[in-house]
């Protein structure tokens, strides 16, 4: 479901940047930051809720619920429109730069003129920014690369904002009457990391009911193309989607041709070719008579032209069609296979939930075992102390078995230093069940400074796993620079597990470093890095994820039974190797 808390947490964080901007009381933008995050990762629909229970969410009083209240009966907020009046939108527009905050932004208002992002590369481009208080040349090349991570991100958007959008509009239309069928396809079916536009397929024998149900949707914003097989239209939140109506008889072709990507499209049909065949969105036919070979089913589709059917994943030609043809797919792993989340925050350190909330939702999910693995000390912010933690670990422990005989692990996400070293001693280490480290700052360091650091995490026997091994932020932060061929050998030489964080923002490994460490014989743990309850299910991004990087069950240590993961995390550093047991 798309969510109103989506709409409001980004109304209030705009507030919070408005305020910030307009050079307004600093701790002010900050309570309406928390707001914003607090109302994201609420596990109620806000639209739902009453003033009071507004002020249950964490961080939000009196006048943060009435503003909620405000937009939701009414659509705006008046404080946020006055400040938007305040301020060009040229000017809002740049503080979406990464690595350019609304303090900035400001500066080169009021001290450049800069008003959009065009001027902006003028200004960066004559050097005028360097001499600038608080700007230096290295700022100059933070905001180029900000800006250029921007452009190439143009108009993709993330994939859980297109999987919610998509399974709504799935939803709605398998309602309607003559529906046969109905599904995504293109990159969201692919599970790709950024989606360009959504793609939806319906089989039914007449369109016109369906195109009608499009134009009437409250998040159409507006119909771009109208025909007799494919409407496109735009959503208020800028989104395209394409849908077409199939023929059931044709479902399986066309769900294959929509499907893609165009690189595995353009392969199985030269293999169509070469057996005489002609394949196309409606069906496998025969070139010389004609005659209709299959169409009714991806599957028939794929087993007359010799292959087994494969997995939506695999299908960006990366040798798919060659290992189908050997009977040599990857027996990809799957959701159901995961047996308990390795990376998860609580309320103690910057979660939203309280711990006993957080072990609740996982044992919804029929988890058999979780890791709670709050912050170490580094993160100055949240003061973290031996004490903290420690206390923290009773708690752990009296919840352990409490729901279903869910084992509970207690772990802590140590922050990597720039020079490899993490943020408590070796013998405090030894208490925890598990440890994560993972890089938060010092992001442009050399290359070789980099992969010493994380070369030397790996070394440690204590760390098991590297959380968000690159540390890249879609459309935000690039990826550090290291030698990432030196560090998967590290890890599979110490048998420490690379995270593929399923946070949506990050898939960090992203699909081909996963196909590239597992070359070396990595292991590798798919978590959901949740910061409050709603933040687990995203483990399916991550599942999404590996399986683009072609994973099997074995390669991931959290599908493995308990006793198989607690040799994994305690014989590390002891001779034993990866995936032993
Ligand atoms: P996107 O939307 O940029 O995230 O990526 P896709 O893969 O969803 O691409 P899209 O929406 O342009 O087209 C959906 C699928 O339709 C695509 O994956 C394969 C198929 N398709 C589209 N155009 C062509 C084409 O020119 N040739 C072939 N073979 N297939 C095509
Ligand atoms: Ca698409
Ligand atoms: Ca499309
Ligand atoms: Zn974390």
């Amino acid at each position: 479901m798309v969510r109103a808390n989506d709409e409001v947490q980004a109304l209030l964080q705009e507030y919070a940047d408005l305020i910030a901007i307009t050079g307004g009381d600093a701790f002010k933008a900050r309570a309406y930051e928390k707001a914003a995050r607090a109302v994201g990762g609420y596990h109620r629909d806000v639209s739902t809720l009453d003033a009071q229970q507004l002020r249950e969410i964490p961080n939000v009083g009196k006048s943060i619920a009435d503003k909620i209240t405000e937009y939701l009966a009414s659509g705006h907020v008046s404080a946020v429109e006055e400040r938007r009046e305040a301020i060009p939108a040229g000017v809002r527009e740049l503080i979406t730069i990464p690595g350019l905050g609304p303090r900035k932004a400001l500066v080169l208002y009021e001290e450049l003129g800069v008003s959009s992002v065009d001027q902006l590369l003028d200004a960066l481009h004559q050097e005028r920014l360097r001499d600038l208080k608080g700007f230096g040349e290295k700022t100059e090349e933070n905001i180029l690369h900000g800006i250029a991570l921007m452009q190439k991100a143009g108009d993709r958007i993330l994939l859980d904002s297109a999987m919610d959008t998509a399974e709504q509009l799935v939803s709605e239309l398998s309602r309607v009457t003559g529906c046969a069928g109905c599904c995504y396809a293109g990159s969201l079916r692919r599970m790709r990391e950024t989606i360009g536009d959504i793609d939806v397929l319906v089989a039914a024998e007449r369109s016109a009911p369906f195109m009608e149900a499009l134009a009437s949707l409250p998040y159409t914003a507006e119909i771009l193309a109208h025909g007799a097989k494919k409407t496109s239209l735009r959503t208020t939140k800028g989104l395209q989607i394409d849908v077409r109506v199939l023929p059931p008889d044709s479902w399986g072709a066309g769900l294959q041709y929509f499907t893609g990507s165009k690189a595995h499209n353009i392969r199985t049909r030269e293999i169509a070719v070469r057996h005489k065949l002609k394949l196309s969105e409606y069906g496998l036919f025969d070139a010389g008579s004609g005659e209709k070979i299959a169409s009714e089913t991806e599957e028939d589709v794929y087993a007359r032209l010799g292959l087994p059917w494969i997995p939506p994943t695999l299908r960006e030609d990366r040798g798919e069609i060659a290992a189908g043809l050997r009977g040599d797919l990857p027996d990809l792993i799957e959701e159901r296979d995961i047996m308990g989340d390795l990376h998860t925050h609580t309320d103690l350190t910057d979660g939203l939930a309280p711990l006993e909330d957080m072990v609740a939702a996982a044992a919804e999910r029929g988890y058999a075992y979780y890791a709670v693995t709050d912050h170490a000390p580094d993160l100055a912010m949240q003061r973290m102390t031996k004490e903290k933690i420690l206390a923290q670990r009773e708690r752990v422990r009296a919840l352990d078995r409490a729901h279903h005989g869910m084992r509970l692990l207690h772990g802590t996400e140590l922050n990597i230093g720039p020079e490899g070293t993490v943020d408590w001693p070796d013998d405090f280490l030894a208490g925890f069940d598990l440890c994560v480290a993972s890089v938060h700052s010092h992001f442009t360091l050399g290359r070789q400074a980099q992969t010493r650091r994380l070369v030397r995490a790996c070394e440690n026997p204590h760390i098991a796993v590297i959380g968000h091994p690159t540390t890249r932020q879609l459309g935000r932060r690039p990826p550090i620079d290291a030698d990432f061929d030196a560090v998967f050998a590290a890890c599979a030489r110490t048998g420490t597990a690379l995270e593929i964080n399923a946070h949506p923002n990050r898939l960090d490994l992203c699909d081909e470093d996963i196909l590239r460490a597992k070359r070396y014989g990595v292991k590798f743990a798919v978590d959901s890095d949740a910061h409050a309850v709603i933040h687990l299910p995203y483990l399916r991004y991550g599942i999404g994820t590996a399986q683009r990087g072609w994973l099997t069950k074995d390669d991931v240590i959290n599908t493995w039974p308990l006793g198989r993961l607690r040799r994994f995390l305690h014989g590390r550093g002891h001779g034993r190797t990866a995936g032993e047991g």
